[in-house]
């Protein structure tokens, strides 16, 4: 993740302001409701309906046609006809959503020896405007469509944006990456540029030529200059052209991803171009959604337009998803905030039950993971729309991490199970990934955890054991009446009885500081009535008491017991869930009050605004921002209390007043509203220092598990709960650099950089004497602590220019050059940094 400013060397000053003037922002009436339950398929491994299309219309060698149904990564014949085949199946589980993975032409075969394998899974795309004959015909897919629209089932395509297919090599026969610093992007006169300068689309992106990258890419064949279509994607100039990612740093947006074409997604003709492509599958064929690939390996920049761009073709109840593959809702969340996605698939849901059911985890990990949900909250979204997942086709299946968790094999069917309830019964939209139903499970990831649904030829697929069925997978597996299959069925009728199962909203009752019981409510503010469910993942009963707003209750899920009202007792037995209803409405109370605390922060280039509401406990607070008295903007809906909100700085410079509103709205309609004002202000200039700058090098990158720890003389709001450090958020020619607020007269602060996972990259505890030194370079492993470092070498034909201000407070400062007349200050967007200094 970067950061586009110097937000963190920003403060807030709060002035609340008693509100004198009507609303300014007319709060939305509430978010809009949705909660599919989505059923994912691979289109090749579900059911072949039709086997004359197995060879794509290819030659029969399986090098050609790409099918051989013996080995995992070719293809193996399933097809859009199989869906439609099986839409019985598929409604039987409680479907209302297919997403299948991409079903665009694919270059069938790839690589050689024994790399060599077929795109089979569908992300190598090379026509994104056909089908892969291998799945079928548009007139399949149109059938699709409609057959499932009848049934109340909705269609989900799976769609790239990052790159296409392996075509492009380089001349050179060389693919390790280059980073821009070391060759920066040039323009057709030779020139150096940023590219990231241009990204927004507010200005003309330079002109390019097969030159302007760090290798000269090239078609292997003549063929291969003409195969992907639209055309535009023919133009190797398209592409960022600078090698293979290693997923780290700057080369996790710019890299090659295993070699596919990364496309140069900061070019506006980039943008359009797949906003073209992909809008057009939407007004001509009436899917309902996407589920969008390699989502974080695209420059944040791209996704407001991307969205925008659909939604404006689209129906309005028309939803997407990106794959942001990271358990760390700081990070996915941005993607919602900053990137205008209405929401992310939820990794860190999967990170959590996936320790809960398969490794005993702690319960008190679901309450953590849920305390984080107010960073989604956005414009109509927020975390109750994330599609919540057990597993994939990437990293493995939820009944292989079961298989393999190192518990009780007899246990193993029930914490299936388990994890179903879990995903069913808390927030978000459930996923079941194909075969997950049928008690799937396999050796790991990617081509292990995509088996056949049906009568499978593939040696490394036969020999698995299933959960809760003795065949093998040399047989059909469409067993309605597999134990998976029909907890799955028996939880989907349960939500769709109960609206507030299936989007309500959801409280935190109790969590276990180990394995044990996870109790929360769920309620739909339409309905008011409290549903209280718990899970437990402990092997004997347990019994928790909780809070609730309701006074009885009875079981409607389960095979619990429980007693009292406002203080529910309940037993939950070992590896299972129960729910209970409430008898009647939770009463609304007086008429609301609100007021503000905060704004404070910021915190990783944002703010947080929290309100403190009386009355109806089912209330939403909406929160509006402007700044300089510009236009108010609405920032999100909270649905529950704490009810916070996040605003994000970036960009922002120092002087920008702020000002925010919040809005309560209760069940009856009655509102109260409160402001506050903020402004963003300059660190005091001059006296001793406030600022510490701690750089770090790792070599190899992969920054983003590693944290700054800090203490000492160090402002209390830079204080972060061990082991969690603030990232390294900004990056320069060293490394990645994070700034660290320091107190009034500081002198020492100590510092460690610590994983998630509490490990020290080193050991000992490090100081550094603020009096004497503002910033400390550090490396990857080595103890020493630098004082000082060499500047990175500048290229040819590049001019640096140095600029310090005194408090660091760049923002709103920026540089013009060539011109004679000054520019509009440009600020920090239009200017690589580098702490302390500045240069462009
Ligand atoms: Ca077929
Ligand atoms: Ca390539
Ligand atoms: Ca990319």
């Amino acid at each position: 993740m970067k950061l586009r400013s110097f937000a963190a060397a920003l403060v807030l000053a709060l002035a609340p302001v008693p509100v004198s003037s009507p609303a300014p922002a007319a709060a939305p009436q509430g978010t809009v409701h949705r909660a599919e339950q989505f059923y994912f398929v691979l289109p090749d491994r579900f059911a072949n309906g039709d086997p004359r299309n197995d060879r794509g219309g290819l030659a029969a060698d399986r090098l050609v046609s790409g099918y051989d149904p013996a080995d995992k990564g070719f293809y193996h014949g399933g097809d859009l006809r199989g869906i439609i085949d099986k839409l019985d199946y598929i409604q039987g589980l409680g479907t209302t959503a297919v997403w299948m993975a991409p079903v665009f032409k694919n270059r069938p075969v790839q690589g050689s020896g024994a790399d060599v394998s077929a795109g089979y899974h569908g992300y190598w795309i090379t026509d994104f405007t056909a089908l892969d004959p291998h799945f079928g015909t548009k007139a399949d897919l149109r059938e699709l469509v409609g057959k499932a629209h009848q049934r109340g089932i909705k269609i989900y395509l799976d769609i790239i944006t990052n790159h296409t297919a392996d075509v492009i090599r380089y001349a050179e026969n060389q693919y390790g990456y280059v980073d821009k610093a070391t060759e920066p992007y040039r323009d057709a006169q030779g020139r150096p540029f940023e590219d990231r300068n241009y990204s927004d689309g507010s200005r003309a992106f330079p002109t390019v030529d097969a030159k302007s990258f760090p290798y000269t890419p090239v078609f292997p064949t003549p063929a291969d200059a003409t195969v992907k279509v639209p055309a535009w994607l023919n133009d190797p100039t398209m592409y960022h052209n600078r090698g293979d990612s290693t997923f780290s740093g700057e080369n996790s947006e710019y890299g090659d991803f295993f070699g596919l074409d990364d496309l140069w997604t900061e070019r506006p003709e980039v943008v359009q171009g797949m906003t073209k492509i992909y809008a057009d599958w939407v007004t001509s064929m009436g899917v309902d959604g996407f589920r969008i690939d390699t989502t974080k390996h695209v420059n944040m920049d791209f996704w407001p337009r991307f969205t925008r761009g659909i939604e404006a073709v689209a129906p309005r109840d028309f939803f997407m998803f990106g794959e942001v593959y990271s358990a760390d809702p700081q990070f996915t969340s941005t993607y919602v905030r900053q990137g205008e996605l209405p929401a992310t698939l939820d990794f860190p849901f999967q990170e959590t039950a996936r320790n809960y059911v398969a490794a005993g985890g702690s319960a008190q990990a679901l309450a953590d993971l849920y305390a984080a949900d107010a960073l989604y909250t956005a414009r109509d979204t927020g975390a109750g729309r994330m599609p919540t997942f057990l597993g994939n086709h990437d990293m493995g299946r939820i009944g292989s991490f079961i298989a393999g968790g190192g518990t009780d094999p007899a246990t193993h069917l029930s914490r299936d199970v388990l994890a179903h309830e879990l995903m069913f019964l808390t927030r978000g939209q459930p996923v079941v990934y194909s075969g997950d139903e049928q008690g799937f499970t396999g050796p790991g990831g990617d081509k292990d955890a995509r088996q056949d649904m049906f009568a499978s030829k593939t040696p490394d697929y036969l020999d698995d054991d299933l959960l809760g069925t003795d065949r093998t997978h040399a047989s059909d597996q469409y067993d309605t009446a597999h134990p998976v299959y029909r907890a799955i069925a028996e939880l989907s009728a349960l939500r769709a009885g109960h609206s507030a199962l299936r989007d309500g909203v959801q409280v935190t009752r109790h969590a276990d500081s180990g394995p044990g019981v996870f109790a929360f409510s769920r309620v739909d503010p339409r309905e008011r009535v409290e549903y209280v469910a718990a899970v437990n993942n402990a092997s004997t009963a347990r019994t928790v008491t909780v809070d609730t707003w309701s006074s009885s209750f009875t079981e409607v899920y389960g095979e619990g017991t429980a007693a009292g009202g406002a203080r529910l007792t309940l037993t939950v037995p070992p590896l299972s869930a129960v729910v209970y209803r409430a008898g009647a409405p939770i009463p609304v109370g007086g008429a609301p009050t609100v007021t503000l605390t905060g704004p404070s922060g910021p915190t990783a280039g944002r703010a947080e605004v929290v309100a403190n509401v009386t009355g109806d406990p089912l209330a939403t607070v909406t929160v509006s921002a402007r700044v300089d008295d510009g236009q108010w903007k609405v920032l999100g809906t909270a649905d529950r209390a704490p009810y916070r909100v996040f605003h994000d700085l970036n960009g922002l410079p120092a002087g920008a007043e702020l000002e925010y509103q919040a809005v309560v709205r209760d069940s009856e309609g009655r509102t109260a509203s409160v402001r506050s004002r903020a402004t963003v202000a300059t660190p005091p200039q001059g006296g001793s220092r406030d600022w510490l700058v701690v750089h770090y090098n790792r070599p190899a990158g992969g920054y983003d598990d590693w944290g700054l720890y800090t203490w000492g003389d160090i402002d209390p709001a830079w204080q972060t709960q061990w082991p969690a450090g603030q990232p390294f958020a900004g990056e320069d020619a060293y490394g990645r650099f994070a700034w660290v607020k320091l107190k009034p007269g500081a002198k020492n602060v100590g510092f460690l950089v610590v994983n998630s996972a509490g490990v020290k990259d080193v050991e000992a505890d490090r100081f550094v004497d603020v009096t004497q030194h503002g910033e400390v370079w550090l490396k990857q492993g080595d103890p020493a602590v630098g004082l000082s470092h060499d500047k990175p070498p500048v290229e040819d034909g590049v001019a640096i220019l140095h600029y310090r201000r005194q408090a660091g407070d760049y923002d709103g400062w920026g540089c013009t050059c060539g011109t004679a007349r000054p520019a509009r200050p440009t600020g920090a967007r239009r200017c690589s940094r580098r702490p302390g200094t500045r240069s462009a």
